[in-house]
């Protein structure tokens, strides 16, 4: 199998007429300056596809459902309750059909792997399934039928709030102890053993829902694969953390683990210059899910500063609400123009263009959070893949990184044409090749759970 594009972007920059064969999903040979072989698929643009770092897929199907004003203030804590009443009525068939639809979709937008960050696993009642793992296996079913790389993060689950506050009625689907958490973990690490290249790591869900001795005992299990946790998003849950322990979430968790680099920090959003300098120095990774922080209305990470100092991060889809790898870095972007009124705040340096740097440190972030890191498209590396629609008229005049910079910043999702993840075309003209199967699903699933 082979590819040849006018233009493609290789670890080392833009290079012309660029062949590129795979060979048991990865890219087995990359060869610049040459004319295309008879058989060879012709594309314009070649870029390596985006991780997706952070996802809640069942999400997807309350995607906008929860933008209608309430009785008070509106806030992340009152979507949160329209959300967990969504949750009341889904089921493991509920998951996969949602889950199929959204992975479908992230591939169309050029995203080619998802850390799914999966906490609901239990029935109606808050009694797991006769299958622990039921809903993994939904997730997993998904990530096989769209052909998306899968990073499985099970979610431990235990408390409502800090210092070990019972769980709330509406988060009884999610909960478990340390010993039947390790057993789901079994559970999950066989829902993926048919997938290629899954990976499954660990997510104490926050600060909030376990315990420093649970959050020790959840991280022991991760052996080396990635442990993810939501921290500082919202101010509330930083006061809280205060008043519980006199230290803010990240000071707290730096004091009592020992995060390194297989950490990813999802949100980190509220964050003094100390905290910053720690992610920093740890080489931890920011998750960051600019669509969704602005859409429940977290705040700003301080982007400028932490990718200044050398901070590594990537970006998430998290709640879903909109699925747009382009459109997610643009809007890490613009949130620093417009708080410090300024422009190409994240570019790399004099030069740099802002698309490139961001689209690069969002590659390496990603790759690193998802347990798979990678430097892009060169051989040996996994055949994730994304082509632009470099036809539309949209692109004229563009070449180089002048086509990041237009595809993030002018277009988004409608200019990606084609999507191989391990070296298998999954996205044909911008829509997925299982699509007509994954609409009817998610329709009768819709259907169903909101009859
Ligand atoms: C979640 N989502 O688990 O889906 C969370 C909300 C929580 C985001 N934080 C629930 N974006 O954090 O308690
Ligand atoms: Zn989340």
């Amino acid at each position: 199998m082979a590819l040849w594009c006018e233009q493609a972007w290789l670890v080392d920059g833009w290079r012309n007429n660029v062949r590129l064969t795979f060979e048991n999903r990865r890219i087995s040979s990359v060869e610049t300056d040459v004319e295309a072989d008879a058989g060879d698929e012709r594309h314009a643009i070649l870029l390596p596809g985006l991780p997706n770092l952070h996802s809640h897929a069942f999400q997807r199907g309350m995607a906008g459902l929860a933008e209608r004003a309430g009785r008070g203030d509106d806030s992340f804590w009152t979507w949160r309750e329209v959300m967990y009443r969504f949750v009341d009525r889904l089921d493991p068939e509920g998951v996969r059909g949602i889950a199929a639809l959204a992975y479908a979709e992230m591939l169309e937008s050029g995203f080619t792997r998802v850390g799914e960050f999966h906490y609901f696993h239990h029935d109606v009642d808050g009694r797991p399934y006769g299958d622990l793992a039921a809903t993994a296996e939904a997730i997993a079913a998904a990530a096989g039928e769209t052909g998306i790389g899968l990073t499985l993060l099970p979610v431990f689950y235990a408390h409502s709030g800090f210092g070990g506050a019972a769980p709330t009625r509406g988060q009884r689907r999610f909960v478990n102890d340390v010993d039947r958490f390790a057993k789901l973990l079994e559970g999950s690490r066989a829902a993926v053993t048919g997938l290629d290249d899954a990976v499954v790591g660990v997510a104490p869900h926050s600060l909030r829902a376990a315990t420093a001795d649970e959050l020790a005992s959840v991280a022991a299990m991760a052996a080396g694969a990635p442990i993810h946790i939501h921290i500082a998003e919202q101010m509330p849950e930083v006061e809280a953390c205060l008043a519980w322990s006199g230290a803010r979430p990240v000071e707290w968790l730096y004091d009592h683990a020992d995060v390194g680099s297989d950490w990813c920090l999802v949100h980190a959003t509220h964050i003094t210059d100390a905290e910053r300098h720690a992610i920093v120095a740890s080489g931890a990774v920011a998750g960051l899910c600019p669509i969704t922080e602005a859409n429940l209305g977290d705040g700003l990470f301080p982007a400028r500063e932490f990718l200044a100092e050398g901070g590594r991060f990537g970006v998430g889809s998290d709640s879903n609400v909109e699925i747009d790898a382009a459109a997610e870095l643009r809007l890490l972007e613009y949130g620093q123009r417009l708080a410090h009124r300024g422009r190409n705040l994240l570019a790399a340096g004099a030069d740099a263009s802002t698309g490139a740097s961001l689209y690069r440190g969002a590659l390496a972030g990603g790759g690193q959070a998802l347990g798979r890191p990678g430097t892009g498209l060169a051989v040996g590396e996994a055949a994730d893949i994304v082509s632009l629609k470099v036809g539309d008229p949209f692109f004229s005049g563009r070449s180089g990184d002048a086509i990041l910079d237009s595809w993030i910043f002018g277009g988004g999702r409608r200019l990606v044409d084609c999507v191989w993840r391990g070296g298998v075309k999954q996205v044909a003209g911008g829509r997925h090749i299982a699509r007509d199967t994954i609409d009817a699903r998610y329709r009768a699933t819709i259907a169903r759970l909101l009859a």
